[in-house]
């Protein structure tokens, strides 16, 4: 999927939002609805269009076209600037709620200062809607209504955007004056896939000034609730953050307590109270005589409590305390452990930067290999031909260990077909290094068909890696239903890798399918899948999803050295 595609197909969506609550005609709005949504699903990449080229795209007019050029070529679209200024985020926020139109937001935004889909829940509750015309009994119930929907919904945030914010907080909380400690913890520090908000801790004697920075950073647009212990901030795109100061002998016990799960915590609570302890945010203390026992840092809370120090990707209750107890916690796979990627594209098909550059920045990543793994001919759209590929194989293998002395491994993308066939006779697939097999199509096939159609994949021998295995998306769409342990056992037996795609949006295979498939003694590849050169470092999303599958160095195939790497790409069957 083209990067600017997506970001075009959310701005103009932004703008008809922003057109419907300033009372534009519903016309226009309308018509900028649709030219997002063509835009969005447009195959193409429209990033090198001009004006015209866009034009083709239906739904898109001269005037669209030309907003579009304009925020391509500058990174902004002066109307959306203009009507975003006029609005508070948080008004376009209320339009999310099923059930209140445009209309109605705009009223409670002028009438009641209302900006917020917290505000406004504040305010049904204080009846303070009741003066307002429009807003009767029965109006009023059906936005309670959405409102709970919408808060069902889950509010969740995608991995990079959450920890971008993070960073940044924690960089700029550090800064104060007299900061001793400051991290995050919460579902992030988990890498849970999506974060419900952020929870920062610092270290400190006094809490004032870091309560006081915080509502003062750029990236806080509403104060939430003040206090002198904790204080909560939303940040423009909606995501909350609690900030928490304690002394900095609890920072151990507050780390723990609050880097979560829950789950996690009910167990660690409870093996405290069997040894007449009490563990809270503030330390681990004797009953009895009430002093504290642990809490300046995580590794003396767990050792207190009988435990070795259990990475936070790991405390989700799904048998770590167990391991730890018996020694058994396993040794995590780490960014730093990963030796190259082994699923990538450029501009041969969608993606956007050329070979060279990808290469290039691939190998000031430290990666000492890499393999090119460009899109197969029966994804139409992206017209790959015999010819193309060998070209593109040949300027390869020129680049192979020119940049230090990175290896380069020539590869592709195929299409896992509706009868588990794939692009291309077995000859020519035995002159890839390595070959990826997806789904692209027919998603919907039934749970015999698709488990059939997987394992008949498993068991090509030029088959190396299933690529994001269930195709879901998160939040969008779910994955494709097959029976998953035949699937397992199929590439165990047959020496295929299964991917953890660090796409954010993706992390395909997810935490909890990685630990299934580990038990059949599966081995993975965790690939950035990068379409971009930025991309390249979302294989750190994919890190973490591994982790929380429990997966070593010695479940994923790119981590090990490239001899090793390359016996495993051998399958047994090939000629
Ligand atoms: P999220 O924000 O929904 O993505 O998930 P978390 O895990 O960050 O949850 P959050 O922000 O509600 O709380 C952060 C951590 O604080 C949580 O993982 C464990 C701890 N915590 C919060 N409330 C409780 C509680 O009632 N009991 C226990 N044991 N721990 C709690
Ligand atoms: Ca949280
Ligand atoms: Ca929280
Ligand atoms: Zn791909």
């Amino acid at each position: 999927m083209a990067r600017r595609n997506e970001e075009v197909e959310a701005l103009l969506r932004e703008y008809a939002d922003l057109v419907a609550i300033t009372g534009g005609d519903a016309f226009k709005a309308r018509a900028y609805e649709k030219a997002a949504r063509a835009i969005g699903g447009h195959p193409a990449d429209i990033s090198r269009m001009d004006a015209d080229g866009l034009r083709e795209i239906p739904n898109v007019g001269r005037s669209i076209a030309e907003k579009v050029v304009e925020y391509l070529r500058t990174g902004k679209m002066a109307v959306v600037e203009e009507r975003r200024a006029a609005i508070p985020a948080g008004v376009r926020e209320l339009i999310t709620i099923p059930t209140l139109g445009p209309k109605k937001a705009l009223r409670l935004y002028e009438d009641l200062h209302i900006s917020s889909v917290n505000e406004l829940a504040a305010a049904i509750e204080a009846d303070a809607l009741a003066d307002l015309k429009g807003f009767g009994e029965k109006t009023q119930e059906n936005i309670r209504h959405g409102i709970e929907l919408l808060q069902r919904a889950g509010a969740r945030v995608p991995l990079p955007p959450a920890l971008d914010t993070a960073e940044e907080i924690v960089a700029a909380l550090s800064g104060v004056a007299g900061c001793e400690r400051c991290a995050y913890a919460g579902s992030l520090r988990r890498m849970r896939e999506t974060v419900g908000d952020l929870d920062v801790l610092v270290a400190a004697e006094r809490s004032a000034p870091f309560m006081e920075a915080l509502c003062a950073l750029p990236v806080t647009a509403e104060v939430v609730a003040r206090g002198t212990k904790k204080t909560s901030v939303r940040t423009a795109e909606g995501l909350q953050v609690d900030l928490r100061v304690l002394p900095a002998e609890s920072w151990g016990a507050g780390m723990q307590y609050f880097t979560g799960s829950k789950a996690h915590n009910i167990r660690t609570r409870t093996i405290a109270v069997h040894q007449g302890l009490k563990l809270s945010e503030y330390g681990l203390f004797d009953i009895e005589s009430g002093e504290s026992v642990a809490s300046r840092t995580e590794e003396e809370v767990y050792a207190r409590l009988g435990l070795p120090w259990i990475p936070p990707t790991l405390r989700e209750d799904r048998g770590e305390i167990e391991a730890a107890l018996h020694g058994e916690l396993p040794e995590l796979v780490t960014e730093r452990d990963i030796r190259g990627d082994l699923h990538t594209h450029t501009d041969l098909t969608d993606g956007l930067a050329p070979l060279e550059a990808m290469v290039e920045a691939a190998a000031e990543r430290g990666h000492a290999y890499y393999a090119v793994t460009d899109h197969a001919p029966n994804l139409y759209m992206q017209r790959m031909t015999e010819e193309k590929i060998l070209a593109q194989r040949e300027r390869l293998r020129a680049l192979d260990g020119t940049h230090h002395r990175m290896r380069l491994l020539h590869g592709t993308e195929l299409n896992i077909g509706p009868d588990g066939e794939v692009d291309w006779p077995e000859e020519f697939l035995a002159g890839f290094d390595l070959c990826v097999a997806s789904l692209h199509s027919h998603f919907d096939q039934d749970r015999a068909a698709m488990t059939g159609r997987l394992v008949r994949a498993c068991e090509n021998p030029y088959v190396n890696i299933i690529g994001h295995p269930t195709t879901r998306l998160i939040g969008k769409r779910p994955g494709v239903d097959a029976d998953w342990e035949e699937v397992f056992a199929a590439c165990a037996r047959t020496g295929t890798a299964l991917e953890v795609n660090a796409q954010p949006d993706r992390l395909d295979l997810c935490d909890e399918d990685i630990l299934r498939a580990k038990a059949y003694g599966v081995r993975f590849a965790v690939d950035s899948d990068a379409h971009s050169v930025p991309h390249l470092a979302q294989l750190r999303y994919g890190v973490g999803t591994a982790q929380r599958g429990w997966l070593t160095r010695d479940d994923v195939i790119n981590t090990w050295p490239l001899p090793r790497l390359r016996r495993f790409l051998r399958k047994s069957g090939r000629r």
